[in-house]
């Protein structure tokens, strides 16, 4: 497939956001569906052999994941298992866990994805580690408290306020994929198109997790918020300076999508305690990553690093000035 038209292109620079249907194709997406199939199956036989949930009774992902999530306190004991990233925790557990299934890194390294960046950013193509699935059951299987964008609604944010300020100039192109149908009613993202430029705006630090800063709506342009519908194997292209949240699934089946970033080799990625990888070069090919293990072995390094205070996790301070503003309180 080939990357972006120049219409597309044109519309992205404008709007700040490109909704592209059918970019995965059914291989592709079942390749990630087995994996989670495989992973949701094994993490149940040892919840159930722990006594922490009852056996399941569903046969889908979906059912099996609604009916497990329902049993649990803590969204961590399953979720951790389904992320593609490790918590932005201080104090990150030695037996943190995620997913850096071979499917995972298949997306992360998808041709029609790449090329689709290509367009964007150019040939030089780094897969940035700001990276999530996010699994949102119906937000009635929520405990009241949850607000974790993971499973939950996610609040109004930019993209490049999430990430250290020495990525600030990194030319970061967020890529969001769709792995169900991704409608209103499911919880899809939301926008407000940028009309060309657009500078950062005010965030507050997140209110129970340093780590989940938010935009108040009260500063959101409320009238010009569109919803970026998108099918199943299609994406949603965001400029790191458009302004997005998703709310509540309120559908009885899951939202599932996943988001990745890529940018320009050699620009900072802004979260360099997480790993990288080049994804796509020109000018050097012998430096793309293609091995699965060795990228997960990046990974599993990255956090032993980090959960031995070999290195600090280092997150998060950037908002903490506007703790003060009344539009945080
Ligand atoms: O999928 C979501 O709910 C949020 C995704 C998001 O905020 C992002 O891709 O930056």
């Amino acid at each position: 497939m080939p990357g972006l038209t120049t219409d597309q292109l044109e519309q992205f620079g404008h709007d700040g956001y490109l909704i592209v249907e059918n970019v995965l194709d059914s291989d592709d997406l079942a390749a990630i569906r087995a994996e989670y199939d495989e992973i949701m199956d094994r993490v149940a036989v040892d919840l159930v052999d722990r006594g922490v949930i009852r056996p399941l009774s569903g046969r889908s992902f979906s059912e099996r994941y609604i009916e497990a999530f329902a049993q649990l306190d803590d969204m961590y004991t399953l979720y951790q298992h389904l992320e593609i990233s490790l918590p932005m925790l201080d104090l990150l557990e030695p037996t943190a866990t995620m997913n850096t299934g071979p499917a995972v890194f298949g997306l992360l390294t998808n041709s029609r994805l790449l090329d689709i960046a290509e367009s964007v950013i150019g040939p030089e193509i780094y897969s940035n580690p700001v990276q999530h699935a996010r699994i949102k059951p119906p937000s009635s299987a929520l405990p009241d408290a949850a607000t974790d964008a993971n499973v939950a609604k996610t609040v109004w944010h930019q993209d490049a306020a999430v990430v250290e300020p020495v990525a600030d100039e990194t030319d970061t192109l967020t890529v969001w994929v769709a792995m169900t149908d991704a409608t209103v009613d499911n919880g899809c993202l939301i926008a407000v198109p940028r009309n060309g430029y657009q500078d950062r705006t005010l965030h507050c630090p997140g209110k129970l997790f340093q780590a989940e800063i938010y935009i108040p709506d009260q500063i959101i342009d409320q009238q010009r918020v569109i919803p970026l519908e998108v099918g199943a194997g299609g994406i949603v292209l965001l400029h790191k300076l458009t302004e997005h949240a998703s709310p509540d699934n309120t559908t009885d089946d899951i939202r599932w999508s996943f988001d990745l970033r890529y940018q320009p080799i050699g620009q900072p990625t802004g979260r360099d305690v997480f790993p990288g990888f080049v994804a796509r070069s020109m000018a050097d090919p012998d430096s793309v990553l293609s091995d699965h293990q060795q990228w997960a072995q990046l990974w599993w390094d990255a956090r032993d690093r980090i959960a031995s205070g070999e290195v600090d996790m280092r997150f998060g301070g950037r908002w903490n000035h506007n703790s003060t503003q009344p539009v945080c309180a």
